[in-house]
């Protein structure tokens, strides 16, 4: 057995149950053999061992009250798993399918994913089984305040520096940022995805779907290609769908289909993104109601047939695991030639072979989703200067670091014989400078 391989043993065994961390950290660490057998000081260092172990965990209660009266309990969790190259930086996700397996696959997707971006953070992430949907106003901010109020002594614009992710968007992090603030009386950087008037960046709300198309495109262009004319099929919603869908829409795509966790409109004359965004962004509602407002579209229960729809490029948005190794297949079937994953780890290890076995274009989470967390560490920039950048000033960074990314995994791909598995080359490119700054720490 090589030493990947015992690492990887040992952490099913010591980590036992928690499959979406298994999956993440057999993704990872398969992919770093050459790496590892290229450094034997590693292994001497127990580097493996390290890096997926979590520097801190914390889990804590979260009770609230709602409109009526009852109080709850939530489970509330921060993983703040390696400050190597900088202080711990990732989202918070506020969904009932919540636990410590699933903040410990993000987190340790987030610690390359943030190395990518070339920026100094560190990985980190955190979130709550709290269920966000169906509440009122009240109730999101009674929530966020109970959880902030144990979060606060753990954070800091230096130390960890949380954001949004799967149901914390700008309403959730203003109350979180508020009760920050009152606890503290301090107005810092301390969380990013701000409003613009405390602190946010221009176009963070963006970021992660243009980056992601940016990404796309590059990977296009690189082939003589652009997303002019492209059948495309994006999975979700919510701010990444949005976000993706309107900048694909600007460089000529015709996206087809969307959906939330309930089902899936099909609109073969385009999709119409001031439709959704009322929908979602304004109304909070169902994406069932598209069907209703828009002639032509039509809507089906379930999320899974989404991708027997016919498409060049799928950017799937959502969740975790939305693409198993069938639907793969019926992509693959239907002519899809690009796969940009816009959420963390979207397409199980089954999938993610047949994509590469039929040679679609891979274009993994940690590279390709890395545009948003990228603009939250130039966010922290903007509040540690006391600055504001104008939009077309952020969106030109952006691009520079998405199109760099791409750019840094294709040429770790082939240094280490394997050119178009980017899978290989965001894991190898991401954990490079990550193990050089833990050896330069020494044991800690
Ligand atoms: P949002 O909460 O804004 O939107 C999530 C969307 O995914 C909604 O449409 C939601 O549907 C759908 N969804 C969530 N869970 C499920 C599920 N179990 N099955 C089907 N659909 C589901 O989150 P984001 O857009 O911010 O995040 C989407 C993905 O992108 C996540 O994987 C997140 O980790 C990742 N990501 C986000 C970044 C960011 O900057 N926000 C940065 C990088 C990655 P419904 O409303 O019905 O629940
Ligand atoms: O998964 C992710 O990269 C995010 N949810 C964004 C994290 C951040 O700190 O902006």
């Amino acid at each position: 057995m090589t030493y990947v391989q015992r690492v990887l043993e040992d952490l099913k065994q010591r980590n036992p149950g928690e499959k979406e961390f298994h999956q993440a950290a057999t993704e990872i660490l398969l992919t770093l053999e050459p790496v590892i057998n290229a450094h034997p000081e590693y292994q001497k260092a127990a580097l493996l061992e390290r890096f997926t172990e979590p520097e801190r965990t914390v889990l804590f209660r979260v009770p609230w009250v709602d409109d009526n009266g009852n109080v709850h309990v939530n489970k509330g969790y921060r993983v703040q798993f390696n400050s190597a190259i900088g202080p711990y930086k990732g989202g918070l996700r506020f969904h009932p399918s919540v636990n410590l397996s699933v903040i410990k696959f993000l987190g340790l997707e987030q610690i390359l994913k943030n190395s990518l971006t070339g920026l100094p953070i560190g990985g980190g992430k955190g979130g709550s089984d709290f269920d966000p949907k169906g509440k009122s106003d009240r109730e999101i901010m009674a929530f966020c305040q109970s959880f902030m109020t144990e979060l606060f002594r753990h954070i800091g614009a230096d130390t960890d520096v949380p954001a949004g992710d799967i149901g914390v968007g700008a309403r959730e992090v203003g109350y979180l940022f508020g009760q920050y603030k009152r606890i503290r009386n301090e107005h810092v950087g301390v969380l990013t995805g701000r409003g613009l008037s405390y602190g946010g960046s221009l176009m963070r709300k963006e970021a992660t779907g243009y980056g992601l198309v940016y990404m796309t495109a590059e990977a296009m262009k690189q082939r003589g290609e652009t997303f002019e004319g492209k059948v495309t099929v994006i999975s979700g919603s919510g701010n990444v769908a949005i976000y993706a869908c309107e900048k694909a829409q600007e460089l000529g795509a015709k996206v087809v289909a969307m959906y939330d966790s309930n089902g899936y409109i099909y609109d073969p004359n385009g999709i119409k993104l001031d439709v959704i965004k009322q929908i979602k962004e304004v109304e909070r509602g169902r994406i069932k109601e598209y069907a209703d407002r828009v002639a032509g579209a039509t809507y089906s229960e379930g999320c899974k047939g989404i991708w027997t729809i016919p498409c060049e490029v799928a950017l799937p948005c959502a969740t975790q695991n939305e693409i198993d190794e069938e639907s793969a297949k019926s992509l693959i079937a239907n002519g899809v030639r690009y796969v940009g994953e816009g959420a963390n780890m979207p397409s199980t290890l089954e999938a993610i072979s047949a994509f590469q076995n039929a040679n679609v274009i891979f274009l993994p989470a940690k590279a390709a989703n890395a545009g948003g967390v990228a603009t939250s560490a130039l966010e922290m920039a903007q509040s540690s200067g006391r600055l504001f950048w104008s939009a077309e000033e952020v969106d030109a960074k952006l691009k520079t670091i998405m199109v760099n990314i791409y750019h840094n995994v294709d040429k770790a791909a082939k240094k280490y014989g394997y050119e178009g598995n980017y899978v290989m080359g965001a894991n190898i490119a991401g954990f490079e400078k990550v193990a050089e700054a833990m050896m330069a720490h020494g044991i800690v």
